[in-house]
């Protein structure tokens, strides 16, 4: 069935799989309603609920049989979460009671609901738009205080409105150049030309401005992948127990102890930190840690955080430095970020001396993981170097999405096109059908131009019962 003409009643579990205190059923279309009321005794009768009202009662089944003592949450249209008539049925909680009063629910009617219909079926009847909708999905997957904040910008539509002020922007030059085109069929007069120019180039850096948040927005969502690597003993594993507050990976004097990756989450001023834990790098004869040599350099290469973790308690040899240098330059390869920590300052060698002019532009700082010195200014650090300009962009719009990405990329790849045919003095047929694509693009965004594939990809993604 078509996205757009689906009018049925529809129902899922909507909490997770297992033992609770409670479980909900959802139920949301035409019948929502009358269905529940049917299977519902002992309280007021649902069809004559008012919306917003909680019921307490018996859920039975088609024979009278009574499942469970539950209470009926009644919304009506339009002022439900999905537009349409709604009924959440709460029960005890367990598998198998939700289950059985869901499935005396299909009995009656219903139809199982796909993944995230319920959302779709809210932004179909225009509760939300699609930014707002996927801004649902991302709140429930929002594992760190920044996530949930950018996620509840978004919710509340300002990612939206900054996409309409593109549009209204775009349809007001699109109307000036068809008034244009009135006077000729041919070009675009002088003056009115470089006047649409310089707006093009206005919105042309609005856009990429916004598309410059993509960065920060995704690593908002995502984390940051910070590995920390060095030479063996120098104590990498050391802080990454330190940081987590517990005993992750096995900590010796013994060089090589750590063989395998160790990957962990880390919450620091609320941004989620994926560290990495890796063997530290020499030559070896020994094959598992040549193979475990080579785990830390793909870590390394796939990192946005280096941490090289230098051992301040001895000399560092002209091997060190090389190794060194090699971090650094795989670092500016995959322009990632780099921190030297000099571990063990508790007893750091007196004749130590770090070479700072071979690491000019790098942050250093200096640590012990034994008696937790520096620890909280390296996390500052590490913070920082994560986001950089962090306190100028938490107030702004943050984009946090691929797709939104990508269709506004699309959209300036459009208007420059328009730009050059502006410039070139061609047909504005010509201009005319690029600008009306970058604004298809940003309507894509929002929920007004985009295609039924890319809406089922975008709502399949959620979970049963949203
Ligand atoms: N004195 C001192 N010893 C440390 C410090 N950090 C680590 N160590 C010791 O250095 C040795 C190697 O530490 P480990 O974390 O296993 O190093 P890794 O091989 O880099 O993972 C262990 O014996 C640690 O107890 C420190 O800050 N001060
Ligand atoms: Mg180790």
């Amino acid at each position: 069935m078509p996205l757009r003409q689906r009018h049925d009643t529809i129902a899922a579990i909507a909490t997770p799989v297992g033992e609770g205190g409670i479980s909900v059923i959802r139920v949301s279309g035409e019948k929502a309603i009358s269905i529940c009321n049917s299977l519902f005794s002992g309280g007021k009768p649902l069809l004559a609920a008012s919306s917003h009202t909680i019921h307490f009662g018996h859920f039975i089944d088609a024979n009278g049989k009574m499942i469970d003592e539950v209470l009926a949450s009644v919304f009506r249209a339009p002022h439900s979460y999905t537009g349409e008539d709604s009924v959440e049925i709460s029960c005890h909680g367990g598998m198998y009671l939700a289950n059985l009063v869901l499935a005396t629910i299909l009995h009656q009617g219903a139809r199982m609901a796909d993944p995230g219909e319920f959302t779709l079926r809210a932004f179909l009847n225009e509760r939300m738009d699609l930014t707002q909708a996927e801004a649902v999905a991302a709140l429930i997957q929002a594992k760190t205080e920044k996530a949930h904040g950018a996620s509840l910008a978004q919710l509340s539509g300002i990612l939206t409105q900054r996409i309409e002020g593109f549009r209204k922007e775009l349809i007001h030059l699109c109307s000036l150049l068809e008034l244009e085109l009135d006077f000729s069929q041919e070009g675009i007069e002088l003056t009115k030309k470089d006047d649409v120019v310089q707006q093009l180039d206005k919105l042309i850096t609005d856009i990429r401005e916004l598309l410059a948040s993509y960065q920060y927005g995704r690593i908002l969502r995502d984390g940051v992948k910070v590995v920390l690597t060095g030479k063996p003993n120098a104590g990498k594993s050391s802080l990454l127990n330190l940081l987590l507050q517990q005993n992750r990976a096995i900590v010796s004097d013994i060089p090589g102890t750590t063989r395998d990756i160790i990957e962990e989450n880390l919450s620091i001023n609320g941004l989620l930190v994926r560290l990495v834990d890796t063997a530290g790098i020499r030559q070896s004869e020994d094959m598992i840690e040549e193979e475990s040599v080579r785990r830390t350099h793909e870590q390394v290469n796939s990192a946005s955080v280096i941490v090289v973790i230098v051992d301040g308690s001895v000399e560092i040899t002209a091997d060190d430095k090389n190794l060194y240098q090699n971090l650094l330059q795989s670092a500016r390869k995959n322009k990632s970020a780099v921190i030297f920590l000099l571990n063990k300052s508790d007893i750091v060698n007196p004749n130590f001396h770090f070479d700072i002019t071979l690491f000019s532009n790098e942050s250093q700082m200096s640590v012990s993981c034994l008696t937790g010195a520096g620890i909280s200014e390296f996390k500052q650090k590490l913070f920082q170097v994560s986001l950089p300009d962090y306190d100028s962009l938490s107030s702004s719009v943050l984009l946090q999405n691929e797709r939104h990405k990508v269709a506004l990329e699309k959209t300036t790849d459009r208007l420059q096109l328009a730009r050059q045919t502006l410039i070139d003095n061609l047909s504005g047929d010509f201009v005319a059908v690029d600008l009306r694509a970058a604004l298809d693009y940003l309507g894509e965004i929002i929920g007004i131009t985009t295609p039924d594939d890319i809406l089922q990809n975008i709502f399949s993604k959620f979970c049963i019962g949203k």
